[in-house]
């Protein structure tokens, strides 16, 4: 490429490295970000499709039956599994003022861990309960939820919430335990202890230690987790990661938590020689997808719209140690159903991307979902209305 002088404009072609010329932040970003000055070549970036499922029951979406925060999804003897929170319940959630032994107080409350099977990921099969609520005062007692898996030399852990009190009561506060077994069918043996503590007075994660998300990385066992920190309604999210080299433990929290500085419910995934993440929800950087060459210091590596929620990725490589990770390109999201309380409720959906290392090792076209104009119906836009007084409030002053 010929030598762009400075007087010269930025060039038509586009240059595919960075020009050696003087460049505004924001082209300086184009190349220091982004994997490829356009997303359609961007192995980290992609749009995401969605697919419901067969195979589970709500109970006529009347809110007494939720299931959500799917765990990663595993392929066991040529057979998908995944674990979620399972709520069945007499009422849909009330509210931590207005619970009981059976009345839930959110969507999550008077839950259990309960697991499902696929032969195409698209129609499953609900096998039944993990791990059920202990009795008190057993860690979980009120409620078990927002499982992930960990195959971890030939045999399979289950890392979750357990709350002891109902969730919203003096917040959303629990720590995290686990449970194991021989099969992914189970059974499961509660290893009745807390695994990851919650912080000391005063840190960020001294109250809720939630999404324990699995990944074997440079051969230890990684736990990533989000805390929502600040009190609340000004409270942030953040992601923090805690490392052991036993399934039992002790999970050592890294000194640069938090490492991510948004993201909910984030999903996290091995690629090329680090971890990705889908950081979805909350905070300034929510609807990016992110990477960390080292598995802590994450960068933005593409933005996204409609991503997936409370997603759990089929990881093909979650478990190994490797040096050229091969990405993602398809797991199971929640969605919640959130207009009427009085049905409150989560589903299980399938959602699809291309976030392959390699899209050919998958018969994928490189190109394949990296469009970035969602084709989106006008009414998505228009159910995102003003509240009537919002609507009179700019009736009068625009
Ligand atoms: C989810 C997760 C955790 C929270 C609640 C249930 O989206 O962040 O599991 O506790 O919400």
């Amino acid at each position: 490429m010929t030598k762009t002088t400075q007087s010269a404009g930025y060039p038509w072609d586009i240059p595919q490295t960075k020009p050696q010329r003087k460049l505004s932040a924001a082209m300086e970003r184009l190349y220091d970000n982004y994997l490829t000055p356009r997303p359609e070549d961007n192995p980290l970036s992609t749009a995401f499709k969605y697919t419901r499922l067969s195979g589970f029951d709500y109970n006529g979406d009347n809110g007494t039956v939720s299931r959500r925060d799917p765990s990663k999804i595993i392929k066991h003897q040529g057979r998908y599994y995944v674990w979620y929170t399972k709520r069945d319940t007499q009422t849909p959630p009330r509210g931590a003022q207005h619970c009981s032994e059976t009345i839930p107080s959110t969507d999550w409350d008077l839950a259990e861990i309960w697991y499902a099977t696929s032969e195409d990921g698209f129609h499953w099969q609900e096998q039944g309960v993990a791990v059920a609520r202990p009795p008190a005062p057993e860690v979980g007692c009120r409620s078990v939820s927002t499982p992930d898996i960990l195959s971890w030399q030939g045999k399979y852990y289950l890392y979750y919430q357990a709350f002891n009190e109902p969730s919203g009561l003096k917040g959303d506060h629990c720590p995290v335990t686990m449970s194991f077994a021989d099969s992914p069918e189970g059974p499961w043996q509660a290893c009745g202890k807390v695994v990851v503590e919650n912080g000391a007075p005063g840190e960020w994660d001294q109250f809720s230690i939630h999404d324990p998300y699995l990944l074997v990385y440079q051969n230890k066992i990684h736990l990533y987790y989000k805390a929502a920190y600040g009190d609340r309604p000004d409270y942030l999210v953040g992601n923090g990661v805690a490392i052991a080299d036993s399934p039992f433990g002790p999970f050592n929290k890294h000194p640069l938590n938090p490492i991510l500085n948004s993201g909910h419910e984030t999903a996290y995934f091995k690629f090329r020689q680090g971890i990705a993440a889908l950081v979805t929800r909350n905070g300034n950087e929510h609807s990016s997808i992110q990477y960390a060459n080292d598995g802590v210091n994450f960068e933005l590596a593409s933005v996204s719209a409609l991503m997936p929620v409370a997603a759990g990725a089929f990881v093909p490589d979650a478990f190994i140690n490797t040096d050229s990770g091969l990405g993602i390109n398809w797991g199971l999201s929640h969605f919640s159903d959130k207009k009427d309380p009085s049905t409150k409720h989560s589903f299980l959906g399938r959602f699809d991307c291309n976030l392959l290392a390699d899209p050919s090792s998958q018969g994928l076209a490189k190109s394949e979902l990296k469009e970035t104009d969602l084709v989106i119906d006008p009414d998505v836009f228009f159910s995102q209305s003003l509240t009537p007084a919002q609507l009179a409030q700019r009736s009068k002053n625009f």
